[in-house]
């Protein structure tokens, strides 16, 4: 299909989500969208890729990311490449050619016309013709989305002298241009959820590997790679994150990176990680014993957290405010801590004094695609609340088909909160101190799946990885008697 121009029936009528063919014509239909939203009369609009970042005092550079607005708009997802648009043309795409020097060491890099092909674009130039394209537009209104390195790095992008071409910047343009492909970026299409299908799939396999070779006396990093191996081996092109991996007290901080910590028996393994294909992440966490059974309280937390999650995921439907599902979980975990004597109080008026924050310090989730936290993840005009347990909150927005999100409740024992002073005073009667204080190297649960918003009720895009106890401790078990 080739690209229809900005001059076409496009009537602004609800997309219906009909089945693209290919990479191509779901980037061509992207663009529609977005054009036609924009609603430009003149001036132009430049969505650059982004170029490798150097790492200070070294000839290396930084693992490359395209930015998401261009590998959305785009379809392609080439460094130093530009999609511009003028609505009186159309989309353009203007991409590096390699020259002699850099076909040597770094290859010949795709040809103008397989970026076509991908992009469904029918205007592909070499990058060098961009700085005469902008020079036609001298004085116009320009407005700069994707990554606004260009005008700093503008010789790498192909573009002579930025402030020779003296651009009229509509940093206000910009910034509602980029919201509206925020917005159009929450609902996935269906290229993209074949993507984060894929990515999740891959995520599945390396779960499964760690679920399988986690062993008492083997190393968070050791775990990591025996994880990470098998996401590349099924198709990922890189992590979605950094990948997660705490043993014991470790599992209590939310973001920790493996280290040569060894496992000891009796322990949580707490694993959040996710491959990216296709630049879409999958993002997925479990927790497991590293021996063959949850033990005492162990299982108990473990049984709340799943509760809580299963009871979030089948409330993520059309309509359904993503924070009231973020509170309704508070409630359920305020509950829950206080069922086990960890709480003391009703479950209301601990969420109301944000006790249950002490233990469930983040938020519920966020939304997923193009970046682990997606874009658009809260409604315009919403501000985050500076409450403990909803500081973190990515996402503040009625839920609507097609949106993935995702549902990642945890408990934890973080001394950095149980030993404050002031929280301590502030929840003295709220929590049974001598308990917890016995608990401070017990680490923490979480559990979280990609959940895809539909009409009929939610659908994981991660449900096939184990997460019932009875389905983890079969597994563990299989495992150390193998
Ligand atoms: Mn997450």
């Amino acid at each position: 299909m080739t690209e229809r121009g900005p001059r076409s029936a496009y009537t602004g009528a609800r997309y219906t989500g009909a089945m693209p063919d290919g990479p191509a014509d779901a980037a061509a239909e992207r663009r529609e969208r977005a054009a036609a939203r924009w609603e430009l009369t003149r001036g132009a609009v430049l969505v650059p890729a982004g170029l490798p970042l150097p790492i200070a005092g070294t000839d290396q550079f930084h693992e490359y990311h395209a930015h998401p607005e261009h590998r959305y708009l785009a379809g392609t997802a080439l460094a130093g490449s530009v999609l511009t648009y003028d609505p009186g043309e159309g989309w353009t795409l203007f991409a590096p050619v390699p020259d002699a020097e850099t076909r040597v060491w770094t290859g010949d890099g795709p040809p103008l016309a397989a970026l076509a092909r991908e992009s469904g674009l029918e205007r592909v130039s070499p990058a060098s013709a961009l700085g005469g394209w902008l020079e036609r537009r001298r004085g116009e209104p320009l407005a700069v989305i994707g990554n606004d390195d260009i005008a700093q790095r503008a010789a790498e992008y192909g573009v002579g002298s930025w402030r020779a071409l003296e651009p009229v910047v509509d940093a206000e343009a910009g910034a509602r241009l980029s919201a509206v492909v925020a917005e159009l970026r929450r609902a996935k299409d269906a290229r993209e959820l074949a993507l984060m299908r894929e990515a999740a799939a891959a995520t599945h396999r390396g779960h499964l590997a760690g679920l399988r070779k986690a062993r008492a006396g083997m190393s968070e990093r050791a775990l990591q790679v025996e994880i990470e191996v098998e996401f590349f081996r099924a198709g990922a092109e890189r992590t979605a994150y950094g990948t997660i991996v705490g043993g014991g007290p470790n599992a209590a901080t939310l973001h920790f990176s493996p280290t040569a910590r060894a496992f000891a028996e009796g322990e949580l393994i707490l694993v959040d990680a996710g491959a990216e294909v296709g630049g879409y992440a999958s993002d997925v966490t479990r927790t497991y014993p590293v021996g063959a059974r949850f033990a005492g309280l162990q299982r108990d937390l473990y049984a709340l957290v799943l509760a809580v999650q299963e009871r979030a995921i089948a409330g993520a439907r059309p309509g359904v405010e993503y924070k009231d599902l973020h509170l309704a979980a508070s409630l359920d975990v305020a509950r829950g801590l206080a069922d086990l004597g960890l709480l003391r109080g009703s479950p209301q008026a601990l969420v109301e004094r944000d006790a249950q924050a002490l233990f469930f310090p983040h938020g519920l989730g966020h939304m997923l695609g193009l970046a682990t936290h997606d874009a658009g993840g809260c409604l315009a005009g919403r501000e985050p609340d500076d409450r403990p347990g909803l500081r973190y909150l990515r996402a503040d927005l009625p839920l609507q088909a097609g949106y993935v999100v995702t549902i990642e409740p945890g408990v934890y024992f973080i001394r950095a909160l149980l030993e404050d002073p002031a929280l301590r005073e502030r929840h003295r009667e709220a929590v049974d101190w001598t308990r917890v204080d016995a608990l401070l190297d017990f680490g923490g649960i979480r559990i979280e799946d990609d959940v895809l918003v539909t009409a009929d009720g939610p659908r994981s895009l991660s449900a096939a990885t184990p997460k019932s106890l009875e389905a983890i401790e079969e597994l563990r078990r299989e495992a150390l008697e193998a």
